[in-house]
């Protein structure tokens, strides 16, 4: 069950950065002052937010404070999370919308370009559209594989050829299969390259230029940035929008990154909306942008009346969590654990009643059990310690195997009459087996109620 949203619960890390510096001004007290202020914007830009966006939030809180009469930095702190909200530039063309599109994605090597076209591809095959895939990245070893091992997944066609051949002519490729099959979705990866590299830069623009050309579909290069490499990020962003006019972002591996303001940064610098966000490796772990969402996640509750509700929900919700563990563990080793125990007893009772040999080993045909006899009280007390008996009740435990002794003794006197008046087996031989059996009994009577109760 997840309680969290998968976004939230990505931007944990960014959200507790934040919190330690938060922490830090609200200690100072709650006076909106210059230095409340300088520290916000402080934390802001430490949450990667980008020197424009902070500068742009705090003013835009200013405002707010003045025009409201803020009362305090609580008060103020309640419109944190929508005034960075508000700081993104929305999507209008709705680029990866219901409309027919033809998609390049460009970026530094590793970003997530392959695995995001991957996701794309599935999420839009199941959502009933027609996707063709076109592998464009012919530079690296094994990119081919890798984007034929997504198209597999995600059951779309995809276009390739040769590694080493020009990018462009399987773009090429690509949209002419996109329309001789009437493809909703046509999606281009790219290979990785050095956002630094010239000739690289000039390779990728001769490919998107080719397509915008030669695609009837309207065409969008969509850049993928890597949340953890932070503000290299929005450095690797501009570059690509020099050189491409990008159309829209998508942040990927913001699971594992402590700088998920990295996402406004690149937005509000490039003017660029942020398309879509990646959550993990897996097939699903691709999804939709909201700016409020987004900004819950990544800066957390400080305001007076966000705070309690929200943080006292998220507390119920976790214990409720444990709790469903907890009981779903129990259940399932106790239900297994019970099984195992009776089995080993029903075993153990078995093979004592099967196998009366066992009997006669010395010390159980010789010896009636002798910590079964009944104690008196005062030598209990000096030959037993109670450690040994776990939670047993020692007493009543010796009150039953008294008398399972007593009835045992009487069996086998009454026995070795019996024997005694037949002649056709040796005395001791008759009495020993009585002795076994009924023994046999008591261990299986023991066993049963040690065990299963
Ligand atoms: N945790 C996490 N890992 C991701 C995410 N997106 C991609 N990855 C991983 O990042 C690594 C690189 O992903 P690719 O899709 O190959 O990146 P690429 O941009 O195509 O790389 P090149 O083709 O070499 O430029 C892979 O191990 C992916 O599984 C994400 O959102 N979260
Ligand atoms: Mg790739």
């Amino acid at each position: 069950m997840a309680f969290f949203s998968k976004i939230k619960e990505s931007l944990t890390r960014s959200r507790e950065k934040i919190k330690e510096q938060m922490n830090v001004i609200l200690d100072r007290g709650p006076a909106l002052d210059d230095d409340f202020w300088e520290g916000l914007e402080e934390v802001l830009i430490l949450a990667d937010l980008g020197g424009q966006a902070a500068m742009d939030v705090v003013e835009d809180l200013q405002d707010k404070a003045t025009r409201l009469a803020l009362p305090d930095a609580y008060a103020v702190l309640d419109y944190l999370n929508d005034t960075i909200a508000e700081q993104f530039v929305e999507d209008d063309k709705d680029i990866l919308g219901p409309a027919p599109a033809c998609i390049l994605f460009v970026g530094v090597n590793g970003s997530g370009k392959t695995t995001t076209v991957g996701k794309l591809a599935k999420e839009n095959h199941d959502a009933g559209r027609t996707v063709v895939l076109g592998s464009a990245d012919t530079f690296r070893a094994a990119a081919i594989e890798q984007l034929e091992v997504w198209s597999k997944r995600a059951d779309v066609e995809m276009c390739a050829r040769e590694r080493g051949s020009d990018p462009a002519s399987v773009c090429y490729d690509t949209i002419e299969r996109g329309e001789a099959i009437g493809a909703d979705l046509i999606l281009i990866d790219t290979a990785g390259r050095l956002h630094t590299s010239t000739d690289l830069m000039r390779e990728l623009q001769k490919v998107v230029s080719v397509v915008r050309k030669r695609s009837t579909l309207p065409v969008y290069t969509v850049i993928v940035i890597d949340a953890t490499t932070g503000q290299n990020g929005l450095s690797q962003a501009r570059e690509f929008n020099k050189a491409l006019d990008l159309d829209g972002v998508i942040v990927t591996k913001l699971d594992g990154s402590a700088k998920g303001g990295i996402a406004l940064a690149i937005s509000k610098d490039l003017e660029l909306p942020i398309l879509k966000l990646g959550t993990g490796e897996g097939l699903d772990d691709l999804k939709d942008f909201d700016a409020h969402e987004y900004a819950a996640g990544l800066v957390g509750d400080y305001g007076r009346t966000a705070s309690e509700g929200d943080e006292d929900a998220e507390a119920e919700d976790f214990e409720a969590e444990q709790t469903d563990e907890l009981e779903d563990f129990a259940e399932e080793e106790e239900v297994d654990f019970e099984d195992e125990i009776s089995e080993d007893v029903e075993e153990l009772i078995e093979e004592a009643a099967e196998e009366p040999e066992a009997a006669e080993e010395p010390e159980v045909a010789e010896e009636p059990e002798p910590e079964f006899e009944p104690a008196a009280d005062e030598d209990f007390d000096e030959d037993y310690d109670e450690d040994d008996f776990y939670e047993i009740d020692v007493e009543d435990e010796f009150e039953d195997e008294a008398e399972e002794a007593d009835e045992a003794d009487e069996a086998s006197a009454e026995e070795s009459e019996d024997d005694e008046e037949s002649d056709d087996e040796p005395e001791s031989e008759g009495e020993s087996d009585g002795e076994a059996e009924e023994e046999q009994e008591t261990w299986g009577k023991k066993l049963k109620r040690f065990f299963i109760g």
